[in-house]
């Protein structure tokens, strides 16, 4: 930490400035867009809000947080050097060593000079004549630059839901993606966590063994697959790197980017021990992989039930009670919601300091001094732990005050939800690009590779723009539409629309319920490669002086 500090303290902090490229964020997209813009020769600056480089991974440091995507696929491939470097521990990178990972890259291609840590972006503003961005920030800085890139992230904007009575509480609480860097005793203590999706399934076994009693209060009851980690086998990573380029060419070729097997069969179209023992081998494997236990599982209901069933079979073998088990059994199709990876969730239940509240039906009353009530009944709480997700994939855009064509905000260009061009690029928005923004792939895949691959297609975008003497580039309207109906349509076919997840945004009351990622890693890089190598097809280029570029972006 003290280096991180110092680090800190030796950022650039001037408060004004022009240049090539500013970018939004020091997560794994910020870090590497700044590698890659400043190898082109652009002049860039990152403004990042924590007090230190990691993104998701400097903020959700409550117990027990992992990555779900295994250590040797959860790292950048731009430098082999790096990957070859770079010794992971577990099978699942922990927290700890990720955001470890990160801070050596940063040090490791010295990237610090050029990013204020410690502010944020307030508002972003496009000025038509210049044919620049402003950018303004918490710490007073007002800077230009010719290109605007939103590293922000699809889960960085938390959600507290506006319980009655929330400020009320004399306790601590916390949101998961919002930890106190010292971290936080609950031994002892009663504690209350809201929610059971990824991050409560991650730090519910480890409060549980610390608290003197853990009320979990679930509204969704949630898939999670075992996780199975443990160290990695130094063998196993010798193996990869020996190999390291063409298993991260191969991964690239999967639906999610990810290593998962992925069975061609139906579920159907088989005899039921066989089905049973295709899950019952992945049950054993162990996390996301489940998810390609068969090809139909995530188009056909009459298929997902079975994989529902047999997970259902593993609660019931899991916790000891059965009205516990009946009430931890999830209704929603497996996989619309993303599966969580755990290790000990479900038998949590089985010690006798933890209580399932349900809130499905009877949602938490209000929240007061002491801790909450759910129908009438009073739970005394300690501390409160919201484990209650983000505003995802358009949260942290929509915070800052983006004004493009005609002064227009994104917030209205995206009132009836976001509205892109792969992704990347947004219609009145010139010169402004989203890494794994809504519309791409991003959340469905290893977001990795993801932000690795959009990272490169904006740096040779902008290299395309300034090598051919433009100044500015903008999606088509028909291009974007076409690009969302297109989104839509992929979505429209399987089952993802059927739960209330946050990839339709449906957990943020008021926001509109539109399938936000592309499912569908490789055709969307084919996709991105043909739009480039055609001269960015579906894009306006332009050039010419103030008149003739004010006029082109007024168009
Ligand atoms: P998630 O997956 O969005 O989970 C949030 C949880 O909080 C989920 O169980 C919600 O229930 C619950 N929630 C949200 N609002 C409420 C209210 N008002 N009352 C009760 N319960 C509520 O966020 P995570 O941080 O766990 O995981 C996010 C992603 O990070 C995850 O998908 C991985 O990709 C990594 P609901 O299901 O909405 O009924």
């Amino acid at each position: 930490m003290a280096k991180v500090k110092l680090n800190a303290m030796e950022t650039n902090q001037e408060p004004g400035g022009d240049f090539d490229v500013v970018i939004v964020g020091a997560g794994f997209a910020g870090l590497y867009m700044l590698h890659r813009m400043r190898g082109l020769g652009f002049s860039a600056r990152v403004f990042e809000a924590g007090s230190g480089v990691g993104g998701t991974w400097f903020w959700n440091r409550y117990p027990g947080a992992r990555c779900d995507v295994e250590s040797m696929e959860y790292s950048y491939q731009f430098s082999d050097e790096l990957q070859q470097e770079w010794v992971w521990t577990e099978r699942y990178a922990s927290q700890p060593e990720i955001l470890r990972y990160l801070n050596h890259v940063a040090d490791r291609f010295s990237l610090r000079r050029d990013i204020q840590l410690n502010t944020h972006v307030l508002a972003a503003t496009f000025n038509e004549t210049a044919g620049r961005w402003t950018i303004e920030t918490s710490a007073g800085n007002r800077v230009s630059a010719q290109f605007c890139v939103m590293a922000t992230g699809c889960l960085s904007s938390t959600n507290t839901p506006n319980f009655k009575g929330r400020s009320h509480f004399a306790g601590p609480s916390y949101h998961t993606g919002n930890w106190p860097q010292e971290g936080v005793d609950f031994i002892g203590k009663r504690v209350g966590v809201i929610g059971t999706g990824s991050s409560a399934v991650q730090c519910i076994p480890l409060i549980a063994q610390q608290a003197s009693h853990l009320n979990v209060f679930q509204r969704t009851p949630t898939y999670t697959i075992p996780a199975h980690n443990g160290p990695l086998d130094p063998e196993v990573q010798r193996e990869v790197k020996a190999n390291y380029a063409n298993f991260r060419a191969y991964n690239k070729l999967l639906p999610s980017g990810l290593n998962i097997r992925h069975n061609e069969a139906s579920a159907l179209a088989i005899p039921k021990e066989e089905r049973q023992h295709e899950y019952e081998e992945r049950w054993a494997h162990g996390g996301l992989p489940f998810l390609g236990a068969f090809a139909d599982l995530l188009f056909s209901k009459e298929a997902n039930d079975t994989a529902a069933e047999f997970i259902h079979e593993k609660i019931r073998s899991a916790v000891h009670d059965p009205v516990i088990a009946e009430k931890l059994l999830p209704r929603i199709v497996f996989g619309c919601k993303r599966p969580c990876v755990d290790t000990g969730y479900y038998q949590t239940f089985n010690r006798s300091n933890v209580t399932l509240v349900n809130v499905s039906s009877s949602p938490i009353e209000e929240i007061t001094e002491n801790g909450l009530t759910v129908k009438g009944k009073k739970y005394e709480l300690d501390a409160i732990v919201f484990a209650t997700g983000y505003d995802a994939m358009t949260g942290s855009l929509l915070k800052i005050d983006i004004r493009g064509h005609c002064g227009r905000s994104l917030k209205e260009a995206w009132a009836e939800g976001p509205r892109t061009y792969l992704g990347v690029a947004t219609v009145g928005f010139p010169n402004l690009f989203t890494i794994t923004g809504p519309g791409s792939p991003s959340v469905l895949t290893n977001m990795i590779p993801s932000i690795e691959q959009h990272v490169e297609w904006i740096a040779d975008c902008v290299l395309y723009v300034r090598d051919h003497g433009f100044v500015c580039i903008k999606p088509t309207l028909a291009a974007q539409d076409a690009w969302v109906h297109h989104v839509n349509s992929v979505a429209g076919a399987t089952l993802f629309p059927t739960c209330n997840s946050w990839y339709l945004g449906a957990n943020i009351p008021g926001k509109s319920r539109v399938f936000m990622p592309y499912l569908g890693f490789p055709p969307y890089v084919q996709k991105c490669n043909d739009v480039a190598a055609k001269g960015y097809e579906g894009f306006v280029l332009i050039r010419g002086n103030d008149g003739e570029r004010h006029a082109a972006l007024s168009r």
